[in-house]
C-alpha cells in the first residue's frame, strides 16, 4: 500500500510552512485523504505529483522516500547522460538514482529522461565496449542498476485508471529489457495500465494474451529479430488478432528498419519514448464508451 504523509511531513519536505501545505490541500491542489480519526494524509504518489507539477524544490528527498540529491547540476538535463555513463560503469548505484531521481521530482517528463539520458547512456556504454575501454560485466551491472531504479520509478508512479490496459513485450529471442520496460513506465504516466508481460514471448502466446484480456493497446519494443521471416508471419498473426479486439499495436525498437516497417501492418511506429506518450495521450481522449471503435482505421507510419 502507498506510505502516507502528513500535511506537516510534506511541507518539511519541499520547505515550506504546514499552513501553506494545508491551504493548499483546501484549495484542492493536493489530494487528501482521511484518517480513522478525521486526520488529513497524503500519499507519496500524490505529492510527488503535486511536487513535479508545480515546480516545487525539494528539501528533505528522504521524507518523499526519494535518494538523496548529489549536486545540483544534476537536475539539469545538460551534462545528465555523461552522469549517468560514469555512475553506471562505476557500478554506482545511488549516485545513478540520484540523477534521474533529480530529475524526476525536478518535473522533467519520463519520456524526456530516458530519451535524452538514458538511452544515450548506454549508448556511450555500447560504443565504449565496442572498443575495449569497457567490460561486459561493466554493461551487464548497468542494466542491473537501470532495471532496478525502473522498478523503482514505477512504484512512485501515481496508479493509474485500470480502464485502459495496454500489454507489452519484446518476442522470442529480444533479451532488450530496458526499452520495453521504459514504454510500459512512460505509459502509466499517461494513465494508461500498462503492464509489461516480459522479454522473448512467442508470437503465439502474444496473441492468447490479446485474446484473454482484449486490451486497448499491445506495445511491442523491438531491438534484435532473430528470423526476420519468422517475425513477419507472426506479427501478422498478432495483427489479425489485435484488429478482431480493436486493439492498437504500438511498435518501436533499434531493430525495427524501415524496410521492415514498410511490410508490417500497426496503428503505430514511435522512434522515441516521447512519441509514445504523445501517442498514449490521444487514447485517453478517445470517448469512453468506444474506446477502441475510434482507433480501428491501421495506417502505416
Ligand atoms: C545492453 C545491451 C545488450 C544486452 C541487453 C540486456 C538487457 N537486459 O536488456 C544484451 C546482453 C542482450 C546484448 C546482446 C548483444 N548485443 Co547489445 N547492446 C546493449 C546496449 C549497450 C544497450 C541497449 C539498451 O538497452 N539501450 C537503452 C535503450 C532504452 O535504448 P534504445 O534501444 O536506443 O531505445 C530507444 C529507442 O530505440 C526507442 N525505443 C526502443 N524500443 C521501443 C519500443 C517502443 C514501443 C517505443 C515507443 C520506443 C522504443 O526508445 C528508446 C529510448 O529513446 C546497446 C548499445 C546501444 N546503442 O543501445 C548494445 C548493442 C545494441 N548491442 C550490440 C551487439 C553487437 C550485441 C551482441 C551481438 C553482442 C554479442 N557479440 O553477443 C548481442 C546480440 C544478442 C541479441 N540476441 O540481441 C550492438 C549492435 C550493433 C548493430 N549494428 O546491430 C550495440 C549497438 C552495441 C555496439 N555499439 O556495438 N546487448
Amino acid at each position: 500500500m502507498d506510505q502516507l504523509l502528513s500535511p506537516k511531513q510534506v511541507a518539511e519536505a519541499i520547505g515550506t510552512s504546514e499552513s501553506s501545505l494545508k491551504r493548499w490541500c483546501d484549495l484542492g491542489l493536493l489530494k487528501t485523504v482521511k484518517t480513522a480519526g478525521g486526520h488529513r494524509r497524503i500519499s507519496v504518489h500524490e505529492a510527488l505529483r503535486f511536487v513535479r507539477e508545480q515546480n516545487h524544490a525539494v528539501v528533505e528527498p528522504h521524507l518523499l522516500s526519494m535518494p538523496a540529491t548529489t549536486d545540483r547540476r544534476a537536475r539539469r538535463i545538460e551534462g545528465s547522460a555523461e552522469r549517468l555513463t560514469e555512475a553506471l560503469l562505476a557500478d554506482n548505484q545511488q549516485a545513478c538514482h540520484a540523477i534521474v531521481f533529480d530529475l524526476f521530482l525536478a518535473g522533467e517528463s519520463i519520456s524526456r529522461i530516458f530519451d535524452e539520458v538514458v538511452a544515450p547512456a548506454f549508448r556511450s556504454i555500447g560504443e565504449k565496449w565496442e572498443c575495449h575501454e569497457a567490460e561486459v560485466y561493466q554493461e551487464r551491472c548497468s542494466c542491473q542498476i537501470m532495471l532496478r531504479l525502473l522498478h523503482d520509478l514505477r512504484s512512485k508512479q501515481v496508479p493509474p485508471n485500470p480502464n485502459l490496459v495496454a500489454l507489452g513485450a519484446t518476442i522470442e529471442g529480444d533479451q532488450y529489457d530496458l526499452p520495453v520496460t521504459m514504454a510500459e513506465i512512460v505509459l502509466r504516466s499517461v494513465d494508461c495500465d500498462a503492464r509489461l508481460l516480459g522479454t522473448s514471448i512467442p508470437f503465439d502466446s502474444l496473441v492468447k494474451a490479446v485474446q484473454a484480456h482484449s486490451p486497448e493497446l499491445v506495445w511491442l519494443s523491438v531491438s534484435f529479430i532473430a528470423d526476420e521471416a519468422g517475425f513477419m508471419e507472426g506479427f501478422q498473426r498478432l495483427s489479425t488478432a489485435a484488429s478482431k479486439t480493436r486493439t492498437a499495436i504500438v511498435v518501436g525498437g533499434r531493430a525495427l528498419t524501415s524496410e521492415i516497417r514498410t511490410r508490417l501492418s500497426y496503428s503505430a511506429f514511435c522512434d522515441t519514448m516521447r512519441h509514445l506518450e504523445e501517442f498514449g495521450k490521444t487514447l485517453r481522449r478517445q470517448p469512453d464508451s468506444t474506446p477502441k471503435k475510434a482507433r480501428n482505421t491501421r495506417k502505416n507510419a
